[in-house]
């Protein structure tokens, strides 16, 4: 399993839709005939690369897997099929599949008499995979809000000039962020006061246009013609409403997993309301200002047991500037 673990991690196993996997066949003797891992959607799965890999030395084997095989038709046909039909005799997995449409190759597996083991190192084969862990048990993407504040907490002065409250590596830190979720979603007031780019740039490294975020502006009022959020760098979306679970609902749709909330106060707040921030992403610089809003506006809370509770994951210095990650508690997690 630690060799599938490995494989799933391989640099050109791409963060996309799909999780990412690796398979391993062992012979009886325990020799490894087949060794596969997944290239992203569209792309066969693990096992598939693994069969082929092992050609006729499949028959008897014992398939070392980090997902559970799925069981249904998406880009590329069940694994659990294939499996069956290669003569596989044992199925050791990691973690089981949590997504309704692909989840039951275990039982299926068993049933056509595979001897089927699960479980082994989950917590493992789950962390590789976070967020699409998360829209699979949620049906929904993993949300990040990421923040900039002075020492104060304050995002920007009364006048509302705001830029730059952080340094320049701090800005560099998110753009990595940027970089690795799937959409980044602000308000059109944001729009609006602060005509942010939103699509990643970093000094050596560009993205091209289908390796960039979904540029996300949620709210009604129109995007100013010129307004850079509009430019030809990335993909941009304007959804004229403001109701978060709707606008992830429409982000699931398209198979985005992690989303990075950029603000402004007011959505914060209503995703903040309805529950639907996962964890923060917050650059604390040693500012004062004294004035000025916050990052969060009215969300509902007016008094100390209201607040809501997070669990710091992280503090880290980014050049001058204070990181702090944190997750969210939500009361199932206790
Ligand atoms: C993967 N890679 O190696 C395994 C997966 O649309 P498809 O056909 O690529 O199916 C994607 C789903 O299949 C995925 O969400 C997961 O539930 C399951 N197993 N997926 O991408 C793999 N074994
Ligand atoms: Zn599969």
């Amino acid at each position: 399993m630690r060799r599938a673990l490995e494989l799933a991690t391989s640099p050109d196993a791409p963060l996309g839709p799909n999780p990412r996997v690796g398979a391993v066949l062992l012979s009886p003797d325990g020799e490894a005939v087949g060794e596969g891992y997944h290239h992203g959607a569209g792309t066969p799965h693990a096992e598939v690369e693994a069969l082929r890999a092992a050609g006729s030395r499949a028959r008897g084997a014992t398939a070392v897997v980090t997902l559970e095989p799925c069981n249904h038709t998406g880009r590329t046909g069940p694994c659990s099929a294939a499996l069956l039909e290669a003569g596989v005799a044992r199925v050791v997995h990691a973690q089981s599949d949590p997504s309704p449409a692909a989840s039951g190759g275990a039982d299926h597996l068993r049933a056509h008499g595979v001897d089927v083991v699960g479980g082994v190192l989950a917590d493992e084969a789950e962390a590789l995979n976070p967020y699409w862990t998360h829209q699979a048990v949620h049906g929904r993407p993993f949300v990040t809000w990421k923040a900039a504040t002075t020492l104060d907490g304050r995002v920007a002065a009364a006048d509302g000039t705001s830029r730059w409250i952080t340094g320049a590596e701090a800005r560099a830190d998110v753009h990595a962020l940027r970089a690795s979720v799937g959409a980044v979603v602000v308000g059109t007031g944001t729009v609006l006061e602060d005509d942010p780019h939103l699509a990643v740039r970093r000094d050596a490294e560009v993205l091209s246009y289908d390796q960039q975020p979904l540029r996300v502006v949620v709210g009604a009022r129109d995007i100013p013609e010129g307004a850079r959020v509009l430019d030809t760098s990335a993909p941009t979306l304007h959804l004229r409403e403001r109701d978060p679970a709707h606008v992830l609902g429409v982000l699931q749709a398209r198979e985005i997993r992690h989303v990075m909330l950029e603000g402004g106060p007011r959505l914060v707040a209503a995703f903040v309301r309805a529950g639907l921030v996962d964890a923060v992403r917050w650059y604390i610089a040693p500012a004062l200002l004294g004035s000025g809003p916050a990052a969060l506006g009215d969300a509902g809370m007016s008094t100390i047991t209201d607040a809501l509770r997070l669990q710091v994951a992280g503090v880290s210095l980014v050049g001058g500037d204070v990181r702090i990650d944190a997750r969210v508690l939500r009361a199932e997690e206790g």
